[in-house]
């Protein structure tokens, strides 16, 4: 390890840049923190390596590559006409093609897709795989409406974002609000629109349409399998732990059934209406029949499983004691007040399964406890990670086994780990994970900028 002065000259260079992106992003609150949140890490990387400021990465990096805002349009079952707003961030390409998520939920906004773009950027590259970094979605609301009107919104939105995305060129998959039933109909507008089947143009598609088995468990069971690393390298392990996973969604449940696997007992799960406490611990099936098949509220868990509790209002599920806490739900679901009751409690471990689910202040109050502590993208690249497996399967036409993918993703969450790990010592911030992933996901990107020249 070798220490690296945080020179006065770069620091405030880190600042006028961050400042200049709060100037022209007025009001971008999510995305300035993810900004802020990497600048951070940044300023020992820019003093051994000042070419970084001479090539303008920072000022280039921040400005996405194309911004597209799209009306989407669609009827209702009633038969009045809607209008949503649709985005889709290309952020960067350097090191391949834009990849990232859609989420349809209503607190969509230029913000939110930005924030989770910019991320995507340096999740990506962590993976090891050719994948640049993007996102979209729209501000529809899900919640309540009819398969009929999921497909008319999602054929609309498709309408318009098939002229901007390509195998080759950007491919979209799901996240909140966006799963197999969406990509579904999405895949099948886009094959309408182009005239041809082009199956890489969309990941985490059915397993006919050349999906790739793992996908839809990819995100959670990678969480979990990061977590597992993180754990196993302070001579701990899920098993035998008491844990709980905001959340009851796709990378929820996935989190949820691998640490049960693994030995854990999850005590409490939650979505935006409030939180269950099992203290026998959670039935997943139960919440899989309840969040998969029938589309119900949490709540009504406690009818099937009496002896469990129903708590309204979701971040209340912090205050359960735990030895692992698997914030799955959202940005910024986990604050300064929960980290402190989490620590309170004794938690040794936080693993985001979300992306940015613990504010600044959440994270400092970790990092200071010395809670091990898996930043979201380290943690939850495990979905993308598989994504870009289907894509390898999609474009050499063939389909590997759900083990074979699943090695596979084990794999990559291990180097991962290793390689955030490596950045943080090499950058003078032993076991810091929010260092190292930050660093080690942007030296690749900023390298590949530079080789390819002022684009
Ligand atoms: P889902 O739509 O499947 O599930 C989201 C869950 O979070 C639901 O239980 C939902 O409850 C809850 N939730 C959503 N918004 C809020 C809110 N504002 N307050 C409280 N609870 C909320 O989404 P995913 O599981 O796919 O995504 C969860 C997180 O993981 C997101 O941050 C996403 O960006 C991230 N992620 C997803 C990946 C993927 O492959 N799907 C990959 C990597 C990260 P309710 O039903 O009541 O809205
Ligand atoms: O945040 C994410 O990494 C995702 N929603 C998954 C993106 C993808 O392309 O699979």
């Amino acid at each position: 390890m070798e220490r690296v002065e945080q020179t006065p000259e770069v620091v405030n260079y880190v600042d006028r840049v961050y400042q200049t992106v709060k100037e022209r992003n007025p009001n971008e609150l999510e995305f300035h923190q993810a900004v802020k949140e990497v600048f951070d890490s940044l300023v020992p990387v820019l003093v051994k390596n000042p070419t970084y400021m001479k090539q303008a990465i920072l000022e280039r990096i921040v400005e996405p590559e194309r911004t597209i805002s799209f009306r989407v349009p669609w009827v209702d079952d009633q038969g009045n006409v809607k209008v949503n707003r649709g985005f889709r961030v290309q952020f960067n390409s350097a090191i391949g093609p834009y990849k990232g998520g859609l989420r349809f939920h209503p607190s969509v906004n230029a913000s939110i897709i930005k924030f989770l773009g910019f991320e995507q950027i340096f999740k990506n590259s962590l993976t090891g795989q050719p994948i640049g970094g993007g996102k979209g979605g729209a501000d529809f609301d899900p919640k309540g409406k009819s398969d009929l009107e999921i497909m008319r919104f999602t054929q609309s939105f498709m309408s318009e974002l098939s002229k901007y995305i390509d195998a080759d060129v950007d491919v979209p998959a799901g996240d909140i609000g966006v799963g197999a039933r969406e990509i579904g109909y999405m895949f099948g507008q886009y094959k309408k629109m182009r005239g041809g089947f082009q199956a890489g143009v969309l990941t985490g598609k059915s397993i006919d349409s050349g999906g790739s088995l793992a996908r839809k468990e990819a995100t959670g069971y990678g969480t979990v399998y990061f977590v597992e690393e993180m754990l196993k390298d302070k001579g701990m392990s899920f098993n035998g732990s008491t844990v709980t996973v905001s959340g009851s969604g796709n990378v929820s449940i996935y989190a949820m059934e691998k640490a049960i696997e693994f030995g854990a007992k999850v005590v409490a799960c939650s979505d935006s209406g409030g939180y269950i406490y099992d203290e026998t611990g959670i039935d997943l099936s139960t919440v899989k029949r309840l969040k998969e098949v029938e589309n119900k509220r949490i709540s009504e868990y406690v009818m099937e499983h009496p002896n469990a509790h129903y708590f309204e209002d979701c971040s209340g599920i912090w205050s359960v004691p735990c030895d692992v806490a698997l914030p799955c739900a959202t940005q910024n679901e986990l604050d300064e007040t929960a980290a402190k009751i989490l620590v309170a409690n004794g938690v040794f471990a936080v693993g985001e399964g979300a992306n940015m689910p613990s504010t600044h202040g959440a994270v400092e109050i970790f990092l200071n406890s010395n809670v091990l502590f898996a930043p979201g993208k380290a943690a939850n690249a495990g979905g993308v990670s598989v994504s870009a497996l289907e894509m390898a399967q999609n474009s050499a036409r063939i389909a590997w086994t759900f083990a074979e993918v699943d090695v596979k993703l084990q794999e990559i969450m291990k180097n991962i780990y290793r390689n955030s790990m490596k950045a943080a010592e090499d950058y003078d911030a032993p076991g810091n994970l929010v260092v190292g992933a930050n660093i080690a996901g942007f030296i690749k990107v900023a390298d590949t900028m530079i080789m390819q020249g002022v684009i």
